[in-house]
């Protein structure tokens, strides 16, 4: 069972992420991007997929033509986790 993060560690994260936000009543963050078109969008998606398949850590995520939406929590952990963490430090490199 993967560790969920403790209230000291969801205190620091608007710190650690400021472009994610909390979803309402769940134990997940979120950011939307917008992208120049489907293209880049659909490029970023690649990107971040081969990223997630690394770290075996997989986003809920959507996209509508030059946007994608992108959801993380730790289903094994039933919520946030270190791992949602990491992986959303990746995915703001790869932006
Ligand atoms: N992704 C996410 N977001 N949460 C998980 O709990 C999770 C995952 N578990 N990717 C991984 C895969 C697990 O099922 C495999 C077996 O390691």
């Amino acid at each position: 069972m993967i560790a969920r993060l403790t209230a000291e560690e969801h205190q620091a994260l608007p710190d650690l992420l400021p472009d994610w936000d909390m979803v309402k009543g769940e134990d997940a963050i979120e950011r939307k991007f917008k992208f120049h078109d489907f293209s880049e969008a659909f490029a970023f998606m690649t990107r971040v997929a081969l990223l997630a398949e690394k770290m075996d850590h997989h986003p809920e995520w959507s996209n509508v033509y030059n946007r994608v939406t992108i959801k993380l929590t730790t289903h094994d952990a039933g919520g946030l986790s270190l791992r949602d963490i990491k992986l959303a430090e990746a995915i703001e490199d790869l932006a």
